[in-house]
């Protein structure tokens, strides 16, 4: 066992409800199965602030926060077989070990390998790599990207092409590949659909773009800031509607719009009234709708099961349904050909001295997404 020690750049979640701070953090070497990465650069998910915010059940501090991040490989643990030094990777809150029952089911994206240990912050044997003034900090979503390195599973690392902006692809770790992967592989929206989307940020965007890239015929977006409009409307979007400005009912409103409800509709935002909006707003008989949003603690979604028994469905989706070793290089190839675009969405790009100016933006709605650069 190697007992070398780094010192590291982070930017550490002492508690809830507090800005980052930037510490300089011990990172132990990886062990078997594990890879130590070199973080080019990382983007700010409205996840991350729904942890730090002290909402998610399963948020621990003190931590390193950041789940989409893109960077190299700068050493390999025992046993690891995919993966060299010099590799260009994207970490990987959702793994794909190939051998567990999950991955052998292709029924689902949610490999398990090692989602307890992650879940409580660690890595697969139990103990964490990094530590600050000699007590150890929580990994966050096994990725824990606000750091210039971290240490990842194998299994949880999707190795991508070389020649690649880290500054934009970092994006593909979480928000491009949820929002396309939740059109394509887990609603499966067909040319001439008409689809609804909820919340125009981060994720919303690339919802849809991935809407009209299969060919969707009215793609309605709905928020309550009407300065998502004018982006939205680039990326494809139809229709705009700002609930604040509508009299009466908001899913009549959609439900008339639409001549009689969506095909589709995705909630992109992690409320649970609009989850109930995104549902009731569904066409009767076959019009599902998908939620992507993360709620809090103890939130719950409701509606008459009526809604559901005249054949309007309820689906959910974790990081879009994608295998990530599998489907990622696919969505990196289809950036680097100009099938998808992802630098319209990245609006800010800063130091991580600067991570709480990210979160201050994405709480104000003045930025699509903000990426750290190391
Ligand atoms: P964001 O902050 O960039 O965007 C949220 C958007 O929702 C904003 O444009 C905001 O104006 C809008 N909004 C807020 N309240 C609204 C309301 N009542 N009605 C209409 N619009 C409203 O966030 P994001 O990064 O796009 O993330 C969106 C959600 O998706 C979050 O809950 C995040 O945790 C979740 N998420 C889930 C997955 C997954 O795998 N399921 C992956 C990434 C993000
Ligand atoms: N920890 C939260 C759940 C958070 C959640 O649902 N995370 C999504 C990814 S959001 C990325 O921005 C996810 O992948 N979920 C699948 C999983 O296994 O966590 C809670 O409520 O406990
Ligand atoms: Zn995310």
């Amino acid at each position: 066992q190697i007992l070398r020690v780094m010192k590291v750049k982070a930017a550490v979640a002492l508690e809830a409800g507090k800005p980052l701070t930037i510490e300089t953090v011990d990172l132990q070497p990886p062990q078997a199965g594990e890879v130590l990465v070199e973080i080019k650069a990382t983007g700010v998910c409205h996840t991350d602030a729904y942890t730090l915010s002290g909402k998610d059940p399963e948020g621990l501090f003190p931590s390193i926060l950041g789940h989409e991040g893109a960077g190299v490989v700068v050493e390999v643990g025992k046993n690891v077989k995919s993966l060299k030094v010099g590799d260009c990777v994207i970490p990987l809150y959702i793994p794909e070990c190939r051998e567990c029952e999950y991955c052998l089911s292709f029924k689902t994206n949610l490999c398990q390998a090692i989602r307890v240990t992650q879940g409580k912050g660690v890595m697969p044997d139990g103990t964490s790599r990094f530590s600050l003034d000699g007590k150890p900090l929580y990994h966050y979503m096994g990725t824990s990207t606000f750091a210039n390195y971290t240490v990842v599973p194998e299994i949880a690392l999707a190795k991508i092409p070389s020649d690649v902006p880290f500054e934009k692809v970092c994006y593909i770790g979480c928000g491009v590949t949820t929002g396309i992967g939740a059109v394509i592989n887990t609603a499966k929206v067909e040319a001439g659909a008409n689809v609804i989307v909820f919340g125009l940020g981060g994720i919303g965007l690339n919802v849809i773009q991935a809407c009209r890239m299969v060919g969707a015929d009215m793609i309605i977006g709905v928020d309550i800031n009407n300065s998502k409009k004018a982006i939205a409307s680039k990326f494809g979007m139809t229709h705009f509607v700002n609930p604040k400005e509508i009299e009466g009912d908001l899913v009549s409103y959609l439900v008339e719009l639409t001549k009689g409800g969506a095909d589709y509709t995705f909630e992109c935002i992690g409320n649970v009234n609009v989850m109930r909006q995104a549902l009731e707003s569904c066409h009767k008989g076959w019009g599902v709708s998908t939620i992507v949003g993360v709620a809090g603690a103890g939130e719950e979604i409701s509606t008459r099961p009526f809604q559901l028994v005249t054949g309007r469905v309820w689906k959910g989706t974790a990081f879009g349904g994608a295998k990530g070793r599998t489907d990622v290089p696919k969505i990196v190839e289809w950036y680097q050909s100009g099938k998808i675009n992802i630098d319209d969405l990245i609006t800010h790009v800063m130091p991580l001295e600067e991570i709480n100016t990210a979160f201050d933006l994405m709480h104000k709605g003045e930025s699509i997404r903000s990426v750290i650069t190391f």
